[in-house]
Formats: C-alpha cells, structure tokens, sequence
C-alpha cells in the first residue's frame, strides 16, 4: 500500500494531476486526496484549480460536473462503472414533460443528476445550498429534481415557495427508518442525532441537526457534544474521526454505505493515472447548457 501511494505522489506530479474525492470516499482515497469534501466545494475547486489532470474519485456525474466547469482539463473518473441511482431516477425528457405541465416555472435540479438533466433546468443545487437558491428564485413556485427528500426538506424551510417534487430518493439514504433512530438513541442516550436531508421525512425529523456532510461535520466541530449519531454514507465517519479524536461519532444504521462510492480502490487511483483513464468526455452543447445551471448555483449560492 505504501508503494502504491509513493507511485501516486509520483505519477500526480508528473502529470500535473490532483486528486479529488467526495466524503463518502474509502479512507485510502481520502487519505491520497488533495482535496476532500461535498460536491459543491469539490465543483469550485474543480472551476478553479490550476492543474492538467483531475481525479475525481467520486461517482460519474460529478467527475461530469467537473469537466463542464473545466472543459479543458483531462478529468478522470477511476471506476467508470460508479453512477448513482439517484441520478438515473430522472431524464432530460420527464424534466421537459414537467416543464410542459407547469409553463414558466424555474426547474432547480440536484447536482445528482446527469448532465441532460442539468441542462435542461434552469439552476443547479447540491443539498448544501438548495435552501438558499430556491430562495433566492423569483415567484412562488418551483421544480425540484429528482430528489424528493431533500425536497420535502426544503420546501419546510420555505413555506412561501411551493415545491413541484420528483419522486426519486437516495437509495442509501432511504434505507434508514424512523425506528432506528429510536434504537440508537436508546443505545447512545443523550448523543445528538445528524441527519442528511436525502433521508425520508419521517427520519428528518427527529434530527437534532439536519446538512449535508460538510455542514455535518462543521455541526460536529463547532458543537460542546461529545457523541454523535451519523445519519448520512459512512464516508464521512474518516474525516470526523481524525479531525476530532475527542469526540465519539456512531454511524445510525449498518447500510449507510453507497457500493458506488466504494468502488474506487487505491489500486483505481493509482491505475487512472498509470493508464489515463477513465477519460470524461461531454457532448459540446450538453455541456453548454448544464454549464448554464451549475454557474448559476456558484453565483447564487456564493
Ligand atoms: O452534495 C454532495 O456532495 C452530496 C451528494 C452529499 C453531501 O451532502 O455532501
């Protein structure tokens, strides 16, 4: 493993690459990885970063994202087969169909989503800034996509908006029941409870704190608590663990484990830089349109 990680450090080098990964990364990827965090950060440094090679070691639509943003960059997605479910729930046709059911309504559309999808809405969002760019829309209504969770979440935040919802969820997410958020009160009584707005409502609502993974970790940091139950991928258990050895971080339940993400090894990170694979490409005029909506969200949700 150690040879493998020098070999990484060498090939980055050489190739002027850097490596990206999504908090729901093994911990060898993460520990590899120049960059760690959601998909909203990892898309601004994505736009903004000087470098000829990314590894995003992640799943396809965000290494997708990166390249829109970064269209002359060589991006490299390790595991070619990692997508996400959620994603594939929606297509740029049912978008067109709703837009046809509700004429001049803006479509806000998750970041997990493809690129047709994203370029045929009108603003992205990730669920660390979908509050604030659905409030800063004009008008009362307003198409969400394809995640009807953190749907249901944003439009309590907002009750002047009335959310149009798509019924797609987190498969992951969605496997965790109100029931066992019971249980691992029981069994860590007085630890506070973090939950991610891609879990159903009925499991939201008994949060002590609802966010995406990085407003759960920055929660954690920031907070007196000294236990916590993770009700998000346990991806982020690495990061919470090494930067805040004090505390004690218990994950909510056993199957919050995407097998997307973990489909990227170190072996995978060290072979897409060896081999120069797998190499993003995105249609011209696709990536026009999506680059549209995901500008906007970097504008909206500075
Ligand atoms: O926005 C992301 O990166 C996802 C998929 C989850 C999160 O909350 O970070």
């Amino acid at each position: 493993m150690t040879d493998l990680k020098a070999e990484i450090m060498r090939l980055k080098k050489e190739r002027n690459a850097i490596i990206l990964a999504h908090n729901y990364q093994l911990d060898e990827v993460q520990e590899v990885a120049d960059y760690v965090g959601d998909s909203f950060y990892l898309s601004k440094v994505a736009a903004e970063i000087d470098c000829e090679v990314i590894v995003f070691s992640g799943v396809r639509f965000m290494a997708e994202t990166a390249k829109i943003l970064s269209p002359e960059k060589i991006v490299l997605l390790p595991e070619i087969d990692a997508g996400c479910p959620l994603a594939d729930m929606i297509t740029d046709e049912d978008v067109r169909n709703i837009k046809n059911q509700h004429p001049g309504v803006p479509v806000v559309c998750y970041i997990n989503s493809s690129t047709e999808v994203k370029a045929e809405s009108d603003v992205c969002c990730t669920s660390s800034n979908a509050v604030k760019v659905i409030s800063s829309l004009p008008g009362r209504k307003v198409i969400f996509v394809p995640d009807g969770h953190l749907g249901d979440y944003v439009a309590k935040q907002l009750p002047d908006k009335e959310l149009i919802l798509w019924a797609g969820c987190c498969v992951t997410h969605a496997k965790v029941k109100p029931e066992d958020v019971l249980k691992a009160k029981d069994k860590y009584p007085g630890a506070k409870v973090l939950i991610h707005p891609e879990c159903s409502p009925s499991v939201v609502e008994q949060a002590d704190f609802v966010g995406s993974t990085s407003e759960i970790i920055r929660y954690a940091e920031k907070s007196d608590a000294k236990v916590f139950i993770i009700g998000t991928e346990v991806g982020v258990l690495c990061n919470l663990r090494a930067s805040q050895p004090d505390k004690q971080f218990f994950l909510l339940h056993p199957g919050l484990v995407c097998p997307n993400m973990k489909k990227t090894r170190l072996q995978s990170v060290y072979e897409a830089l060896a081999k120069n694979q797998y190499e993003i490409q995105v249609d011209v005029d696709l990536a026009a349109g999506a680059r549209r909506s995901l500008t906007r969200m970097l504008e909206l949700a500075q």
